[in-house]
């Protein structure tokens, strides 16, 4: 897997000549300030592993539906899943903890766990089956209420505790709404990191809902937990405000691409993209002046649910020196990204106006001229 890992950053390189992750032990998250396409390549696309990828043989692999939920039991080998009517779409993935990191940088309350910037999201062109359509397919009975995804690496393991398998409850309305189980990313059959041969794609919910390596589907008239969503993913402790909370959608967010030199009077366009969970973006602001003055940026190309949209913003300049860019999107449902992020224990959704420093040289042409004088 390592080797794996060495090769697939050797493909390419951003500019600087370093490689196209943030690194963060096993988990990797995508540089916003190398250049980012609006689909992330599969080889620049964050990797959350809560252990290993498991090595799976596409063969003999079967997905496995159960429960009490279903008429009965079924298997189904990744031809049999091919064979159904497909969907493609271009969704976002996004971890939970996305932004913990800033935490600390803008709240001072460091928060454990991966210190992500803002780079574990990605989007890319999913295609895979319908869940409901397996569902469907295997029986679903009417008093089903969640399907329990239950992923193929090796059960996880902390401080001596073993938690089973990664698998997380996804209600019934989600799973019938737009999830699918997903076999190909970008039009290339899924990366080993990414869940080959075949993981749910959740659109707008936290990433632990996109199980990966899918080895079950147990389908159930009651509910069932598992620690991914007592435990761990969701909201509490110090600072947290209200009820205790099942996390499910992703809060509105938005960034600022790499802005290139930046010179003092001289006029650039200021770019990057905004995103929120089941929702689309209905407006970004830009300040270019720490907060004090806002505008409305113009949103471009399309802008899908779930999904992130482009926005850009001419900005001259004024001066020579350090400015402080902030961006803050607001979405279809209303919802607006606040100046601090709501505190939780275990720092996930960090949904606050980021603070983008920027530095602006002084005009060359003024400074040739002085000099010449
Ligand atoms: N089986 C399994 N599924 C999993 C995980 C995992 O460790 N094992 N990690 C989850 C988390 S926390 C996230 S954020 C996403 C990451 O997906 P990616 O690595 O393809 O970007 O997968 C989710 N699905
Ligand atoms: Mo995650």
């Amino acid at each position: 897997m390592y080797a794996y890992r060495m090769l697939r950053c050797s493909l390419g390189r951003p500019l600087d000549g370093g490689d196209w992750f943030v690194h963060h032990g096993t988990d990797v998250e995508t540089r916003w300030d190398a250049d980012v396409p609006h689909l992330t390549p599969n080889d620049r696309f964050f990797v959350r592993n809560h252990t290993r990828p498991p090595v799976v043989d596409v063969h003999s692999w079967r997905l496995l539906v159960t429960g009490d939920g279903v008429l009965g039991e079924r298997t189904y080998s990744l031809a049999d899943l091919q064979s159904f009517t497909s969907r493609t779409y271009e969704r976002a993935l996004e971890c939970t903890g996305n932004g913990r990191r800033l935490f600390a940088d803008q709240q001072g309350t460091h928060r454990p766990g991966t210190q992500w910037g803002l780079g574990a999201i990605g989007v890319a062109r999913w295609t895979g089956v319908p869940l409901s359509t397996v569902l469907r397919h295997a029986g679903l009975r009417p008093e089903a209420v969640q399907v329990m995804p239950v992923g193929l690496d090796e059960p996880y393991v902390e401080d001596g505790v073993d938690h089973g398998r990664v698998r997380r409850p996804l209600p019934i309305a989600k799973a019938l709404d737009d999830t699918i189980i997903a076999w190909a990313m970008n039009d290339e059959p899924l990366p080993v990191d990414h869940g080959f041969p075949a993981r749910l794609v959740v659109p707008g919910w936290v990433g632990i809902a996109s199980i990966k390596w899918l080895g079950e589907l147990r389908v159930t008239t009651s509910v069932v937990d598992s620690p991914w969503n007592t435990r761990w993913y969701r909201m509490h402790g110090e600072g947290w405000a209200g009820p205790d909370a099942v996390l499910d959608r992703m809060p509105p967010k938005s960034a600022i691409d790499a802005t290139g030199p930046l010179e003092a009077g001289r006029l650039a366009v200021l770019r990057g993209r905004a995103w929120s969970g089941d929702a689309s973006i209905r407006m970004v602001e830009v300040s270019t002046d720490g907060g004090r003055t806002w505008d409305e940026a113009h949103l471009t190309g399309a802008n899908e649910p779930s999904c992130w949209v482009g926005w850009e913003h001419p900005w001259t300049p004024p001066a020579a020196g350090e400015h402080v860019l902030m961006t803050r999107a607001t979405d279809s449902l209303g919802r607006t990204q606040p100046d601090r992020a709501p505190a939780n224990d275990d720092g996930y959704l960090f949904s606050a106006v980021v603070r983008h420093p920027v530095t602006v040289a002084a005009p060359y042409l003024q400074t040739t001229v002085s000099e010449g004088v």
